[in-house]
């Protein structure tokens, strides 16, 4: 048999997050951001939050890869790779540096501009993600983030103002990447990155993420619906962290609690792309007493304003057991109920490389939600070495989107999921967004700099490179 191909119209490109590689965080009016007042961490610990910016502490995200200066030599190097799109997310707080403005700041609209019609220069057709882990730091401070209905506010006027800017340059959007994080509400990454929240003591952690993240699917299903007013050809995307939760074992009860973590995980693109809320979810609310404010105006709006596809980042699989002692519910607590899976090997950073897990989130995704489907990040972060010749032998990072874009087109030709396209995690070297390290990169182009921020900041070509140059090439055949 032949093997089937791809679309010709196929989405090959790469993926970063604007807070990831731009650094400039005080350049061009910039406010702070949730991602400036975060430390860097080691292998196996949480970045720290300060309170604001403080003197003696470092933040990696202040100067990043400076992408905000090189941008025009980066594009060109995804260009020599074939890219057909670019992945990137617009600082809100670039365009909003506070959040509660009425007036946009044009030196920031203004990057942006440059930076669209660079890609455009190649052909290369912009991703932009409106909201990745970049909250205006203010808004956190004065508000509590989306703590308050008013952030739904904020947002949807952000959301309105790049939506007419960049009309006639950007047609692919994704509203909050990886809204589905915060389920793992006990781990205050999750909820300051996405939320801008911090849980206080004494405060139900999970009361407060079922708000907030109810205020941001009604943020999100809003900018939808302007965004289609504005212009009827825009492609509005939802963003899910997209990890299978398996049961452990073949035991009804922990085939169950794998249901449930898959539901509990998933309610964020079932409200995104089916407009209502799962029953079960309704329900869990009034069994938990949580008494949110979710109002008639909103579930008209959630109704409204469905996605256009469904976009999603795949690293690794999770798995896990029921407990003796489960309630009713089968609750599921991320923090405390997931398991180590014994038959796929983990990154340096304890990651659970799954390939096989790709295809099977696909048939999933595509049963479920009859949508097209976009894998807007994929990748594993590890250790390179820059040889004195200026390379990268990254034969591990070839072998993992190898074998993860083969499971792809397994999926497309053999199960018929429409995907759309494919953008690697990462384009270039990035601050890691859970442990501000350098050094657990992800790039198909390597960036001199350490984790202390030293090193010169040029771009050097790694193996993994000119595989994936050949890969685009190829469309796919030439793996
Ligand atoms: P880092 C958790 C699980 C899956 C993806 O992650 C995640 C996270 C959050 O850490 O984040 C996404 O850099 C995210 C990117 C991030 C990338 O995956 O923590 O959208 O911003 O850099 C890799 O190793």
């Amino acid at each position: 048999m032949t093997k089937k191909t791809l679309p010709a119209d196929f989405l090959w490109g790469g993926a970063v997050a604007a807070h990831q590689v731009e650094g400039a965080y005080d350049v061009g009016g910039k406010g702070l951001s949730v991602a400036d007042v975060m430390t860097a961490a080691g292998t196996h610990d949480e970045r720290r939050i300060t309170a604001g910016v403080q003197p003696n502490e470092f933040y990696p995200n202040h100067e990043a890869v400076d992408f905000y200066h090189q941008y025009p030599a980066d594009v060109k190097l995804f260009a020599e790779m074939g890219f057909k799109c670019f992945r990137t997310s617009i600082a809100w707080s670039r365009i909003f540096p506070q959040g509660d403005e009425v007036e946009p700041n044009e030196a920031g609209l203004a990057f942006y501009d440059r930076l669209f019609d660079e890609c455009h220069k190649y052909h290369i057709e912009p991703v932009v993600t409106l909201s990745h882990f970049e909250m205006p730091y203010h808004l956190v401070t004065k508000y509590g983030g989306f703590r308050s209905r008013q952030t739904i506010k904020f947002f949807t006027r952000f959301a309105q103002t790049v939506f007419e800017r960049y009309r006639d340059k950007v047609t692919y959007w994704l509203t909050f990447n990886e809204i589905n994080n915060q389920i793992n509400y006990d781990r205050a990454f999750t909820l300051f990155t996405n939320s801008g929240i911090q849980v206080q003591p004494g405060e139900n952690a999970e009361a407060v993420m079922y708000q907030a993240s109810h205020y941001e699917v009604v943020a999100s299903a809003i900018a939808v619906q302007i965004a289609h007013t504005i212009n009827p050809d825009f492609q509005v995307g939802a963003m899910v962290a997209f990890s299978p939760v398996y049961p452990a074992t073949d035991k009804p009860r922990d085939v169950f609690k794998a249901q449930r973590a898959m539901q509990a995980r998933f309610w964020y693109s079932d409200v995104q792309v089916e407009g209502q809320y799962p029953t079960w979810l309704t329900n869990y609310f009034e069994t938990k007493g949580f008494d949110l404010d979710i109002t008639a105006a909103d579930l008209a709006n959630l109704r409204q304003g469905t996605v256009d596809y469904l976009g999603f980042s795949y690293y690794m699989s999770f798995a896990t057991a029921a407990t003796d002692d489960e309630d009713d519910q089968f609750s599921y607590n991320e923090t405390d109920d997931l398991v180590t899976n014994q038959f796929v090997p983990q990154s340096a950073w304890g990651w659970q490389v799954d390939p096989q897990g790709l295809r099977y989130g696909l048939n999933w995704m595509n049963d479920r939600y009859h949508l097209p489907l976009f894998i807007v990040e994929n990748g594993i972060g590890a250790i390179d070495q820059l040889t004195a010749t200026h390379e990268v032998h990254d034969q591990y990072r070839i072998d993992y989107l190898h074998d993860h874009i083969d499971q792809m087109e397994l999926a497309m030709t053999e199960d018929g999921v429409p995907v759309m396209g494919y953008t690697p995690w990462s384009a270039i070297d990035i601050v890691s967004a859970s442990t501000g390290q350098l050094s657990k990169r992800y790039g198909v182009i390597y960036v001199d700099r350490n984790d202390d921020g030293s090193g010169s900041l040029a771009r050097y070509r790694k193996d993994s490179f000119y595989w994936y140059q050949r890969v685009i090439a190829s469309n796919g055949a030439d793996l």
